[in-house]
């Protein structure tokens, strides 16, 4: 199976897949993949853009500024795209710190193309500290489905750094049934959406610094694609 952890900057993508990953090492045979090209893993990486594309290089070269020279990367990073197509039970490809990279470049979107299979998701991080009103969950659940919708593969929302703060998803969901005003209409007209999200069925709540949820993070991988046997 292949994972693409996506989410905003310092969302908490880098660390899940160092975490979630050595979790996963203890029963499956796991390969760890850096895709952005302008930092270096904190993991072994068993495949690393940063050996073909360094973003700080294509600012010199090309005398660009940090936005030009990302895009730029992503632009470059496609040249190689064949190399990291690798197979295991589970490979999870760490994006780039920016998620507009990838979600919103023609680059960013082939390169995933390019690299999915049948069994292949997306985990959608979001910062817990970022979604304490009704407000935020309705913003974050369609963040999620624009993210499965612009890369075409199921997505997973997963809440992260849930040992900073204690997110309380059922009454988040009670107060956006009561909630008046002028947002009201709005999201009465996208609540319907939650039917649609895994949100509603389960809030994946995780902490790489915790080590916790991975299990259920786990077994929702494996439900998307109704896995049983070999997911390689
Ligand atoms: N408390 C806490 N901090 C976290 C957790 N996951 C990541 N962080 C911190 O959040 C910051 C950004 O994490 P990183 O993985 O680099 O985010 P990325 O930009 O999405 O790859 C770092 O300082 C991490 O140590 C978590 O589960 N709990
Ligand atoms: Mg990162």
């Amino acid at each position: 199976m292949r994972v693409f952890v996506i989410g905003t900057a310092g969302s908490g993508k880098s660390t899940l897949v160092k975490e979630f990953g050595e979790f996963l090492k203890n029963n499956y045979d796991v390969k760890l993949v850096n895709l952005d090209p302008a930092s270096d893993p904190i993991y072994p990486a068993d495949l690393d853009i940063r050996k073909f594309v360094r973003t700080e290089e294509l600012m010199k070269r090309y005398g660009l500024g940090i936005n030009g020279a990302l895009l730029k990367s992503v632009e470059l990073m496609l040249d190689f795209v064949e190399d990291f197509r690798v197979s295991a039970d589970f490979v999870l490809y760490d994006t780039p710190g920016q998620m507009e990279l990838f979600i919103y470049s023609e680059s960013g979107i082939e390169f995933v193309r390019r690299i999915s299979d049948k069994f292949t998701a997306g985990v959608f991080m979001l910062d817990s500290t970022m979604v304490k009103t009704p407000e935020n969950f309705v913003s974050a659940i369609l963040q999620n489905v624009v993210v499965a919708l612009r890369l075409s593969i199921p997505t997973i929302a997963v809440f992260s750094k849930t040992d900073l703060c204690d997110l309380r998803t059922e009454e988040i969901l009670k107060e956006l049934k009561v909630k008046t005003g002028v947002l009201a209409e709005l999201m009465e007209k996208i609540t319907p959406i939650l039917d649609y999200s895994t949100i509603k069925y389960r809030t994946l709540k995780v902490s790489s610094v915790k080590k916790t949820g991975f299990e259920d993070l786990l077994s929702s991988l494996r439900e998307l694609f109704c896995a049983c046997g070999d997911l390689s």
